[in-house]
């Protein structure tokens, strides 16, 4: 009996949610869907991400939308970072929602098994912060917003070494293909720096003891140690570091995985003094920022990330194309997009051919002090090759 009214009671709720978005539909929206980390260990990245498409969409839907008049319907699934999730939330967004454009996955890891299927499937998708080597690569449909690291990491190791920084040693989680990538990208751009890479060690991004690596790594005195893993992992490393007694003078240096307030929420002091390339700081003297950054401030209370802004952009960017598309026409859309020419939070927005950002120009490097990333000590100079 209770089994049967509660089997009623989901086919109403399921016809209640069908009823509404044909009603949605009806009245003319235009369907967008994302997949994005908003449970588990991950969910911090993914719920900055959320707000920030969400404080985009209010402002985009306030102005009277896209197409003259039409509402973009934005519908948000958890992948909670787990890459089969992610592939049935965005077969969930196409066939349920009839979505014309798909935002996220949050990590490169899921966007290499989401890409293919959306990709196969004729729909653009548009990754907000996908950093890892060979995403757009996945197919013509697989546009990203978010700098890869090849254009940060850079940046970051160039001024390490303008900070004195000789020799470093690396550390990745290698169960992931961002952190893995980000490695690599680490290792290349230390070469070309010609910093002397002292070490290189692994683990999983599930473990929570470094000591074994971290006791090699203290031994061989390294001026840097470059980690390259999520913020989880990263902030383990950091906390243990401190415990084993790394040396002040030692320069921790991370990549975009590091660039969460949850760094400093989990790692707490022994984060203070960690570098980190951004495209995009909190700071940042330009009216457009301010203005997200206080608008960031009023509808949820607290400050902004670089998830937050990448995506926010990201949201303006898609309405952009579909207003100037034409059509809700995914076809259409994917034309638009590549020509897009958006000035955003992140600064001046373009594409390059194969559907990456065009411009690394507005890099940062952040250090971060007390839960706060600033602008690290003499980086003004810092700039992207
Ligand atoms: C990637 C990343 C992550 C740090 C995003 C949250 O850069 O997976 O590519």
């Amino acid at each position: 009996m209770l089994r049967r009214s509660l089997l009623a009671a989901a086919a109403a709720l399921a016809l209640a949610t069908g009823a509404a978005r044909s009603q949605a539909q009806a009245q003319g929206s235009v369907p967008v869907g994302a997949v994005e980390i908003l449970s588990g260990p991950n969910a911090a990245y993914g719920t900055a991400i959320r707000a920030g498409l969400e404080l985009a969409l209010g402002e985009i839907n306030g102005a009277g939308g896209v197409l003259g008049g039409k509402k973009i319907a934005l519908t948000v699934e958890d992948s909670a970072g787990d890459k089969t999730q992610a592939i049935n939330a965005a077969r969930l967004l196409i066939g349920r929602d009839k979505v014309v454009t798909v935002i996220g996955p949050t990590l490169s890891n899921e966007m290499f098994a989401v890409g293919p299927v959306v990709n196969g499937r004729k729909i653009p998708i548009v990754g907000t912060s996908t950093t890892a080597n060979g995403i757009t690569a996945i197919g013509e449909w697989v546009f990203r917003t978010s700098l890869p690291e090849s254009d940060v990491i850079p940046v970051t190791l160039a001024y390490a070494k303008r900070r004195g920084v000789k020799t470093i040693a690396l550390l990745y989680a290698n169960d992931d293909a961002f952190s893995k990538s980000g490695f690599d990208v680490m290792r290349a751009a230390a070469e070309q720096a010609g910093l002397q890479i002292l070490d290189m060690e692994s683990f999983s991004g599930k473990d929570s003891d470094f000591s074994a690596q971290l006791t090699k790594i203290k031994s061989l005195n390294p001026d840097a140690v470059g980690i390259s893993a999520l913020v989880e992992p990263v902030s383990g490393v950091l906390l243990q570091a401190r415990q084993l007694g790394f040396p002040e003078r030692t320069l921790f240096i991370g990549g975009n995985g590091s660039n969460s307030p949850k760094l400093g929420q989990i790692a707490g002091a022994a984060a203070n003094g960690l570098v980190v390339g951004s495209p995009w700081f909190i700071d940042k003297q330009d009216p457009k920022n301010q203005a997200f950054v206080a608008a960031f401030r009023k509808q949820y209370g607290r400050d902004p990330d670089q998830f937050a802004a990448q995506a926010y952009d990201g949201m303006h960017i898609v309405a952009d194309a579909i207003n100037r598309a034409g059509a809700a026409d995914p076809e259409k859309i994917r034309a638009a997009l590549l020509t897009t020419n958006y000035d955003g939070v992140m600064g001046p927005f373009q594409f390059t051919e194969d559907r990456n950002p065009a411009s690394a120009k507005g890099v940062v490097v952040l250090q971060m002090e007390n839960g706060r990333f600033r602008i690290a000590p003499d980086s003004a100079t810092a700039t992207a090759q």
